[in-house]
């Protein structure tokens, strides 16, 4: 089943939005994975956004992740890469439709609140990077007791 990487940025997080943000994706049908509250050094924000490293806005890019604590997820279920995406909304809030998280909650590219996978293949890439140690997590079938 198709997973991706889901992360909810410094200003997310300090915002108060993280229970609006995983309960949009619960709502829409996906499944939560794999959670963690955690704060990343500066070569493991280079790490993550190395694609991005030629670019004039990479450092401040940066600083921005490692300003604070950030909320990483795995997220799983049919097509959650591109409709995470849309969830989500365009890159810069100012383009992003109402409705979406970052149509409805910033205007700043800088502050874009979260981030998601742009592909299976990077979701996958971003899993790795982020959950070295891997996911634990159980169907509820093989365990009754949750209902
Ligand atoms: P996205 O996949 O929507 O997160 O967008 P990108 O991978 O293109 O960009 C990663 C992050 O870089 C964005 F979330 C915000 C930041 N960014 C800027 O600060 N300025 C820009 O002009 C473009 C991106």
């Amino acid at each position: 089943m198709e997973q991706t990487f889901i992360m909810i940025k410094p200003d997310g997080v300090q915002r108060g939005l993280v229970g609006e943000i995983i309960g949009r994706f619960e709502k829409k049908g996906f499944y939560l994975k794999g959670l963690k509250f955690m704060t990343v050094d500066r070569a493991f924000a280079e790490k993550h956004y190395a694609d991005l490293s030629a670019k004039p806005f990479f450092n401040g890019l940066v600083d921005y992740i490692v300003s604070g604590p950030v909320v990483v997820m795995i997220w799983e279920g049919k097509g959650v890469v591109s409709t995470g995406r849309k969830l989500i909304g365009a890159t810069n809030p100012l383009e992003s439709a109402p409705g979406t998280i970052r149509g409805d909650y910033t205007i700043d590219i800088g502050r874009n609140v979260i981030h998601g996978s742009d592909s299976v293949d990077s979701g996958q890439k971003e899993k790795d990077l982020w959950f070295p140690e891997g996911i634990n997590w159980w169907r509820p079938s093989q365990h009754s007791w949750i209902y």
